[in-house]
C-alpha cells in the first residue's frame, strides 16, 4: 500500500469499512433471532471494493449497488437503519416493508437506482442514466457493480457495448471474489483476467487488488476522473474472495480449504490496520473511538428498527399498479422547450417509402415516417429496380431495396433479382 491521501481520506475508508463489516455483524444475528425476513448475503473480505469504489464518486454521481455493496450505501450515506429495516421488513423501510432484502434506493436525494436481481441489467440501465445526464448537461459519473457469475450473463455483453459505443460515463466495477453460487471461475469463463472482457468493447480495463482499499480507491478515483473527461465507460476487475457462502442457507463446503485460508490471511481490513498502524495513521486511542462510535451509532439504529412496527395488512394491495402522483412523482425534465423535441417540430421527412406503408400518423397526429437516414429519396429508382419493377408480383413493393429493416420477403426479392416473378418461391 502507498501512501497518497490525506489522513482524514485514510481514516473515512477504514470508518466505512468497520462500519460495512458491524452492520452486516448485527444482521447475521438479527438473522439467526429469525428476525430477518429475507435473504442475507454477506460481504465479508469485499468490504474494500464497495467502500474504496463508491469513495471516488462525488456526491452528485449515481450509484447501482447490488447485494453485496452494503459498503456503497454507507458511503453515499444510507444511513444503517434503513438497512435493517428492509431486511426486517419493517414498515418504516425505504420500501414500507413490502421488501425483504436490499431492492431500494433513493432517487431524489442520494442518487442510488434500486438493485435488479437479473445479474447484468444494471449495466444498461446505469448506462442510460450517464447518458441521460450527459444529455441534461450534468456532468455525472455512475457507477454500478457485477460479479465474476454476472459478468457471463448476455445482458453485461449488451450493456457493455451500448455504453461503449455511447462513450457513456460509466464505471463498472467487477467482483471477482471467485465463486457463483458454488461455481469457481474457471469452470465458468475461460480468462485468467475478467478485465480482459473490455477489449471486445474497445474500453479501458483495470486490474486491482480487491483487498487493498488504497489501491481499489486511486484505481477507482482514476477511473471516474477520466469517464467524467468523456474517455467512455471503464471497467475494473477487483480480485478478491467470498469469504462466506452465497448467502446465509450456504456453508460453502465446496471452497477448498487452502483457498480459504490463504484468504483469510489477506482480509482487507486486518491489512489495512497493518498500513495505517505503521504510517502512524490510527493509534490505539482513535481506534477505540471509532469502535465506540460504531457500537453506539448501530446499537440506536438496529433498536429503532426492532421496536419498529411492521406494515399494516391493507398496504399489500397499495402500490401494486402505478396510480400515478400517490404512487411515484417522477416527471421528465426537459432542458428543451417541450415543443422543439416532439412532433411535428422533431419529425423528419422519410427518405425511404414503402408503398401503401409510408408515412403514417403517430399517436401524436404528427408524421411517423420509416427512416433510414442516409438511404437514398424514394424517387430514385436503381437500374435492377427499374428492370424489375414490372414484374413485381406483390401488392407492397419496396421503391429502393435497401438491406436495412426491409420485410423479409422484400429483402429477399433485393438480394435474389432471378426469383421475382415466381411468388411462390418468395415470402414463404
Ligand atoms: C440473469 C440471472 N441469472 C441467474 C441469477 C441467479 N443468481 C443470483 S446470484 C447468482 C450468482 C452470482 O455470482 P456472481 O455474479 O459471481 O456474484 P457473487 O454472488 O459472487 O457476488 C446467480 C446465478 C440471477 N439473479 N440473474
Ligand atoms: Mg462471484
Amino acid at each position: 500500500m502507498k501512501k497518497e491521501l490525506t489522513c482524514h481520506q485514510y481514516l473515512d475508508l477504514y470508518y466505512y469499512m468497520r462500519l460495512n463489516r458491524a452492520v452486516e455483524d448485527t444482521m447475521t444475528k438479527l438473522f439467526r433471532q429469525n428476525k430477518i425476513v429475507g435473504g442475507l448475503y454477506s460481504s465479508l473480505g469485499q468490504e474494500a471494493i464497495s467502500v474504496g469504489t463508491a469513495y471516488a464518486l462525488e456526491k452528485k454521481d449515481w450509484v447501482a449497488p447490488m447485494i453485496r455493496n452494503i459498503g456503497a450505501l454507507l458511503v453515499k450515506g444510507v444511513p444503517p437503519r434503513d438497512i435493517f429495516t428492509q431486511h426486517m421488513a419493517k414498515y418504516t423501510s425505504p420500501t414500507l416493508g413490502k421488501d425483504g432484502t436490499s431492492h431500494f434506493g433513493d432517487l431524489e436525494k442520494l442518487h442510488i437506482v434500486s438493485p435488479i436481481s437479473m445479474l447484468g441489467d444494471l449495466i444498461p440501465v446505469m448506462t442510460g442514466v450517464a447518458i441521460g445526464a450527459r444529455y441534461l448537461g450534468q456532468k455525472i459519473v455512475t457507477m454500478t457493480w457485477i460479479g465474476d457469475g454476472g459478468s457471463s450473463t448476455g445482458v453485461f455483453h449488451e450493456g457493455l457495448n451500448f455504453a461503449a459505443t455511447q462513450k457513456a460515463p460509466f464505471v463498472l466495477i467487477l467482483e471477482n471474489n471467485q465463486w457463483a453460487y458454488s461455481t469457481p471461475v474457471r469452470r465458468q469463463v475461460p480468462l485468467e483476467n475478467l478485465a480482459d472482457r473490455a477489449k471486445a468493447y474497445g474500453i479501458t480495463s483495470y486490474i486491482v487488488d480487491g483487498n487493498d482499499v488504497t489501491a481499489v480507491y486511486t484505481t477507482a478515483k482514476e477511473a471516474v476522473d477520466r469517464a467524467r473527461s468523456g474517455d467512455g465507460p471503464i471497467l475494473i476487475e477487483a480480485k478478491s474472495m467470498r469469504m462466506r457462502g452465497h448467502a446465509q442457507h450456504d456453508p460453502a463446503e465446496y471452497v477448498p480449504k487452502e483457498m480459504r485460508e490463504h484468504w483469510e490471511k489477506r482480509d482487507p481490513i486486518t491489512l489495512y490496520e497493518k498500513f495505517l498502524t505503521e504510517q502512524k495513521i490510527l493509534d490505539a486511542k482513535t481506534k477505540k473511538e471509532l469502535e465506540t462510535k460504531i457500537d453506539t451509532l448501530l446499537e440506536s439504529e438496529r433498536e429503532f428498527a426492532e421496536n419498529s412496527p411492521l406494515p399494516p395488512p391493507d398496504l399489500a394491495e397499495k402500490g401494486v399498479y402505478c396510480t400515478g402522483d400517490d404512487c411515484h412523482k417522477i416527471r421528465p425534465k426537459w432542458e428543451r422547450s417541450l415543443a422543439e423535441v416532439t412532433p411535428p417540430k422533431s419529425s423528419v421527412k422519410p427518405v425511404w417509402v414503402v408503398e401503401g406503408f409510408g408515412p403514417g400518423k403517430s399517436s401524436a397526429a404528427g408524421n411517423a415516417p420509416i427512416h433510414f437516414g442516409d438511404t437514398p429519396a424514394a424517387q430514385e429508382k436503381s437500374e435492377n429496380e427499374r428492370k424489375l419493377a414490372p414484374k413485381a408480383p406483390a401488392k407492397t413493393v419496396m421503391k429502393k431495396p435497401a438491406k436495412v429493416g426491409a420485410s423479409a420477403a422484400g429483402a429477399r426479392k433485393a438480394r435474389s433479382p432471378q426469383k421475382v416473378g415466381s411468388p411462390q418461391k418468395v415470402g414463404r
